[in-house]
């Protein structure tokens, strides 16, 4: 007899064998393809979280897919105990494409972070000759760098912070978007960092002024200081640009990466940066087994050329003014506001009669788009980057339509 779950089924056994961490929408998907995912029983749908901007090349993408299974009949992992033939020119194609010197592979946006701050408080001693034990490193208030211990020690969001203490000491929180209170955080002199997110996600994708970046880069360099940008979620063509400090032609002096470095279909995370920063992290002082292994390296490779490729940064650009102008002619009062950059964007969702976000985006899921809201408000729209202008279209209007159910 063949075993076919349904739908009620599946949510049951991730309810009773699962730990109870996440309150996902009540879908359960079996397959991809490109902006489309579809559930048990078959239904369709568009793609508007593509697994927090992981899948931006789109869903099963056949080139990184290939490049995958192919390696995967190859030589998968080694350890970083040995040298292997896909590393080098992993690291090579890469480092070039984002201009860098140096590349320090790992597997999730975490750990890409963690080897951030590691990285930075190193050079803090070094380089900038920090007393031992003394570094800090500035974060933002409504930060999203991940889930370990010391990358929730920089959150103020206290779901992600309440009951795991104690907390890694060596940051000053400042609020996002306040130049000023940089200013004042940078007059400390054992300050050798500022970590910050180009557009914060988590925090319902809020775009800071025009000009933040830049200037911010500015008074970090005033004052020798990295600046670290985690583009975890807003790198690779996500919100129009390669990178989104590209917008305002800041080049971070850290940069991580992570999601769809791999187009979703592996973990595969990488800290980059020049070599006056990258070597003073010696061997033996930092790693991971998988790390940089043979499939990770083809696939980032396989990755980053659909990329180009497909011209998927222009792709989200021209896309993303669609999205937001259609969005913002939707006459209801339960739009409160759109915002976002090229595909990275959201809509805050005033509550009325009684229904909000988390009601939208079941009604959007029943008419066939996935969305998931944040802080209870706000509801995020990031379809992978290969959607077409017709598909989008399409989408709009069941999206416009799941809105005015609640007029
Ligand atoms: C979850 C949010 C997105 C990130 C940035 C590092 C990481 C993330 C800027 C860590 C991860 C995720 C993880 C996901 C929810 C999600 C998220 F809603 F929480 F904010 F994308 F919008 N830096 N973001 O956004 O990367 O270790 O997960 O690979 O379920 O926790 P990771």
């Amino acid at each position: 007899m063949i075993d076919r779950k349904t739908s009620q089924d599946l949510i049951k056994l991730e309810d009773k064998y699962g730990a109870h961490n996440y309150h996902p929408l009540p879908v359960v998907l079996a397959k991809g393809e490109g902006p489309f995912m579809w559930d048990v029983e078959g239904k369709k749908y568009f793609d508007f979280l593509s697994a927090y901007s992981a899948v931006n090349q789109g869903h099963c993408h056949p080139k990184i897919v290939n490049a995958m299974y192919e390696q995967a009949q190859t030589l998968t992992l080694t350890s970083r105990a040995f040298y292997n033939d896909t590393l080098g020119p992993y690291e090579q194609y890469v480092t070039e494409y984002f201009g860098y010197d140096k590349i320090l592979p790992m597997n999730t946006g975490a750990e890409g972070d963690e080897t951030a701050i590691k990285l930075c408080r190193k050079w803090g001693y070094e380089k900038k000759g920090i007393p031992d034990g003394e570094v800090k490193i500035i974060v933002c208030e409504n930060n999203f760098h991940g889930r370990t211990i010391t990358v929730i020690s920089m959150s103020t969001d206290p779901d992600a912070r309440n009951g795991f203490g104690p907390y890694t000491p060596g940051f000053i929180t400042i609020p996002y978007n306040d130049l000023d209170a940089l200013g004042k955080a940078l007059e400390d002199p054992n300050v050798a960092g500022f970590l910050v997110e180009p557009i914060q996600g988590e925090a319902g994708v809020f775009v800071p002024d025009e000009g933040y970046l830049a200037k911010a880069y500015e008074m970090c360099k005033a004052k020798n200081v990295l600046f670290i940008a985690d583009e975890v979620q807003t790198g690779i063509a996500r919100t129009g640009k390669l990178l989104a400090c590209d917008h305002e032609n800041v080049r971070p002096d850290i940069l991580i990466l992570g999601k769809a470095l791999s187009g979703g279909i592996y973990p595969v995370s990488a800290v980059l940066a020049d070599d006056d920063i990258m070597l003073c992290i010696k061997p033996g002082e930092h790693g991971s087994t998988f790390g940089g292994n043979p499939v990770a390296s083809k696939v980032a490779v396989a990755a980053l050329e659909v990329v180009k490729e497909e011209k998927l940064a222009e792709r989200a650009e021209y896309l993303g003014n669609i999205f937001r102008e259609e969005m913002q002619n939707i006459d209801s009062p339960m739009i409160e506001l759109v915002r976002g950059k090229g595909l990275l964007n959201a809509i805050i969702i005033k509550p009325t009669n009684g229904k909000e976000a988390w009601d939208v985006c079941l009604e959007m899921a029943k008419n066939g788009v996935l969305a998931k809201p944040t802080h209870g408000h706000i509801i995020r729209f990031a379809p992978p980057l290969v959607i077409s202008e017709e598909e989008l279209r399409e989408a709009i209007s069941l999206i416009k339509k799941s809105i005015l159910a609640f007029a």
